[in-house]
């Protein structure tokens, strides 16, 4: 049957259909089939058509008259100039080249994280990669800030994070099979809304409905009541201090061990380290039996709840799910591991339904019933650089060159960086504690971004380039087990001078002497069809039959015809571990790891074990007004994207970013909703709206990340953000020696009633511009 004819587009958000009227286009609407359609994507279509855009190539004031390096700590604070492009794309080529020349390509950093937007060819990241790649290389950072922690430590102990994701159960296996549901960090229908590539059916709170019709119970231990989106009144929330599942994992172990419940054949036949671990757990290391009544102490829940779990989730086929949030802080490898932990002993993992999972809520694939393909992804290249850093820290890296750190094993230089590229990532949402990040970034002589927008990282660089939008430009739209492949067609003129990122990248190259390097002397669209018609290759053999390049185009999307068959988790290694043993250096599940106790980390061991996090609210000496601060992701954008849309600006409190804070912490304080208040510790101190709810616990204050930076001196360290980005607040240091992972849930802060006058927002300007002529300030 041919696909209805509609005219789609895909954004992280998901996919969208574009509305028409009188043939022009006008608007998005929600895809007719999609079960729970995202309201982000939906504002995408007048916030790109903000004036916030960036419309022309600008570069700041003392670098233009000056060059490279002149008057870093003006970065953010002066004027930029406007120029035209040809004078921009020579800057910007003469700089790489001196670099080059001056430094080598070990001298430019071009890690460049972020989500980029969602089309599969004008993928910023995977684009500026192609272009330093095809000019000697880059230095590059490796893992993420999502998963810093997870992703070093999983393929050691059972596997890697993508293939785990991509094996949970199908959500209809779950329904089927699973009677226990417990989560550690919820399952939030929010976070699901966004998968890289964008979803064409949004799964998550749908299929918590048929689980709990199907009468699954759902336990959920977190700081926070409203992040498991099954239906009201069907889960049973356990406050818990955060940072401190391990000790709850740990405890719910111990009781079952201690209680002879261990599944004694599952541990024998899949698993190598458990005698290591029962020791750890009854205390015959330390003399501290890791029990319920222990638990209470740290987590704040009550032993007699531990104990009772503890035997329900041996008496019913039970799943563990562990949030992403527990490992993006201090000693994050400790709550996956232990949950690794948990589940063997338990012995339901590579049954239907029982087990672990990494998890469902931080994505849509997690539990999808699609087939898997390879879809278009655009090839980077080789990098001949080999220096690299664990993605967060980048701070250290401009901060210490030369300098050694720990990763995984093995000791690392910090390399010398004079030049940085970035396109699509945003540092001064994404990094911790930005007052030291915006005192690193004085360092280089020089700061190039790509940008749409004029956010807060646009503002620090020297040099902007305007980039263009999905909506601007024809790409291809695919997620990972996501039913639909789209044809993503241009239907909004590019504002200003916007050029796609890899337009510009082809200019820069062919001034390089890289451009048949670089393009492959490829265009744009006969990009489009090489990628797609790769990917076609590639499903072949898997059974699925892509139409040609010219159809796909023309009806404007393909849907996966085959759904694959329900998917158990790790069921093969079940069924025989011998014949499909793990990639695990024992081939089996590693409660005991060898290889990471070689590596003799204080603080990541050779099992999973409970460490104090680096701040939290059990720490000796921690203020009784201290609270733990949580900056989830925001349910009204993606990280910073969309900030200034319509719909993120409608969940602002006085313009500021909300704070949720528990009534009684709020009372204390004199605090009450809708106040502004100011949020402060030791590396900062923001504003923010409260939002006085019993939906945290007390102790906890929740704020999102996504606001755009706002100091009261903008570019000057140490000032206030006006705003309410919550990383003027976390703590920049790794989750440990093991990964160096983000570790930005693991934060205390201050909060009081903000006294005197309120400033005004003002991250929602452009900064001011100059035309090239000197003339006067023209500020759009
Ligand atoms: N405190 C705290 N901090 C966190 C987290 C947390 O939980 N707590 N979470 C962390 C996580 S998990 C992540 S993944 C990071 C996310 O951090 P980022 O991925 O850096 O955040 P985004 O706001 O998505 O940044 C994408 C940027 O790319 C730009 N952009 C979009 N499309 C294009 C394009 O086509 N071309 C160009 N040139 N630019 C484009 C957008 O305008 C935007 O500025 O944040 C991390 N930071
Ligand atoms: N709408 C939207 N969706 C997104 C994103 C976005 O920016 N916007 N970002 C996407 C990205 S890049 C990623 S990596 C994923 C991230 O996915 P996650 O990391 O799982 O998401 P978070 O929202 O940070 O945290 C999930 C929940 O964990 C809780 N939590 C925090 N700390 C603790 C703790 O110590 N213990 C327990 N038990 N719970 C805790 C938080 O209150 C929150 O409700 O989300 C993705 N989805
Ligand atoms: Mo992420």
């Amino acid at each position: 049957m041919r696909a209805p004819h509609r005219e789609l587009t895909s954004a992280h958000w998901g996919v969208y259909e574009i509305e028409r009227h009188q043939g022009r286009a006008v608007g998005l609407r929600a895809l007719a089939q999609d079960p729970d359609p995202s309201p982000i994507g939906l504002a995408m279509w007048d916030a790109y058509q903000s004036p916030l855009r960036v419309q022309r190539p600008a570069v700041r004031r003392s670098w233009l008259r000056e060059g490279p390096g002149a008057r870093p700590e003006l970065r953010g604070k002066e004027p930029f100039v406007e120029v035209e492009w040809e004078h921009a794309l020579d800057l910007v080529a003469g700089e790489l080249r001196r670099v080059r020349g001056a430094r080598g390509n070990e001298a430019i950093f071009g890690g460049s994280y972020g989500w980029s937007s969602a089309g599969r060819f004008h993928h910023a990241q995977s684009q500026v990669h192609r272009l330093l790649n095809a000019i000697g290389g880059y230095v590059r950072s490796v893992d993420s800030y999502s998963l810093g922690a997870a992703r070093v430590l999983m393929p050691h102990i059972v596997a890697p994070m993508e293939e785990l994701m991509a094996m949970h159960h199908g959500w209809d296996v779950m329904q089927a099979h699973t009677r226990l549901l417990v989560s550690f960090g919820g399952i939030p229908a929010k976070n699901a809304q966004v998968t890289p590539g964008g979803s064409g059916e949004h799964r998550v709170r749908p299929a918590l409905a048929r689980l709990a019709a199907a009468g699954c119970r759902m336990v959920n231990f977190s700081p926070v009541r409203d992040n498991f989106d099954a239906p009201e009144g069907s889960v049973e929330w356990v406050p818990m201090r955060p940072n401190t599942d391990t000790a709850a994992m740990m405890a719910l172990a111990c009781e079952l061990v201690r209680a002879g419940r261990h599944d004694e054949a599952f541990l024998h036949r899949y698993c190598v380290g458990f005698e290591a671990w029962a020791d750890e757990l009854l205390g015959r290391n330390d003399g501290i039996v890791k029990d319920a009544d222990w638990a209470a102490g740290i987590t704040g829940v009550p032993a007699a709840l531990l104990r009772q779990l503890a035997a329900d989730l041996a008496n019913t086929r039970s799943f563990i799910n562990v949030a992403w949030s527990l490992q993006r802080a201090s000693h994050g490898e400790q709550p996956y591991w232990a949950a690794v932990g948990l589940a063997s002993v338990l012995g339901q993992i590579g049954l239907p339904g029982g087990g672990f999972g990494v998890a469902y809520g931080p994505a849509n694939l997690m539990g999808s019933p699609h087939a898997k393909y390879p879809g278009p992804t655009l090839p980077q290249g080789d990098n001949a650089v080999k220096a690299f850093i664990p993605v967060a820290r980048i701070a250290d890296m401009l901060l210490h060159p030369g300098d050694a750190f720990d990763y995984n094993g093995r000791r690392h230089i910090y390399p010398d960086i004079e030049l940085i590229y970035w396109a699509g990532g945003n540092p001064f949402h994404h990094h911790q504690d930005l007052n030291r990040l915006a005192r690193a970034w004085r360092k280089p002589a020089t700061i190039i971004v790509h940008e749409q927008v004029w956010n807060a990282h646009a503002k620090m660089a020297d040099i902007v380039l305007p980039a263009t939008s999905t909506l601007e430009r024809d790409d291809i739209g695919f997620a990972t087990r996501e039913p639909l492949l789209v044809a993503m067609k241009a239907v909004l003129p590019p504002p200003g001078q916007a050029r796609d990122d890899y337009d510009i990248f082809t200019s820069v190259a062919r001034r390089l002497g890289a451009e048949s390097a670089f393009t492959e002397g490829r265009s744009a669209a006969q990009w489009l069809r090489h990628l797609y018609d790769e990917s076609a290759a590639r499903a072949r053999p898997m059974g699925i039959e892509l139409p040609a390049f010219d159809a796909f185009w023309e009806t404007g999307e393909f849907r996966v015809p085959s759904p694959a068959a329900p998917v158990v988790m790790l069921e093969a290694f079940r069924a025989d571990p011998e014949a499909n043993p793990l990639k695990t250096p024992s081939g089996r599940i590693e409660i005991f790891s060898s290889r990471i106790a070689g590596f003799g980390y204080d603080d990541c061991p050779g099992l999973p074990v409970w460490r104090e996090p680096h701040e939290w609210l059990g720490a000796q000496g921690t203020p009784a007004t201290a609270l733990h601060l949580i900056s989830d992701q925001p349910h009204t954008k993606l990280h910073s994207q969309l900030d200034f849309s319509a719909y993120s600006l409608s969940n602002k409190i006085a313009g500021r970013e909300p704070v949720s804070i528990h009534p009684d912490d709020a009372r204390r304080r004199g605090i009450a909703d809708g106040d502004v208040v100011r949020l402060f510790n030791s590396r900062g101190a923001c504003l923010a709206g409260a939002r006085v709810s019993d939906s945290v616990m007390p102790g906890v204050v929740r704020m999102a990340t996504g606001a755009w930076w706002d100091p009261e001196v903008f570019g000057e360290p140490d000032t206030l953000d006006k705003h309410g980005n919550p990383n003027v607040l976390t703590r920049d240091v790794g989750a440990s020696r093991l990964s160096q992972g983000c570790a930005a849930q693991s934060c205390l802060v201050q909060v009081e009633l903000f006294g005197g006058n309120i400033p005004p927002v003002t991250a929602f300007g452009p900064p001011c511009l100059l035309a090239q002529d000197g003339a006067g300030a023209d500020s759009r």
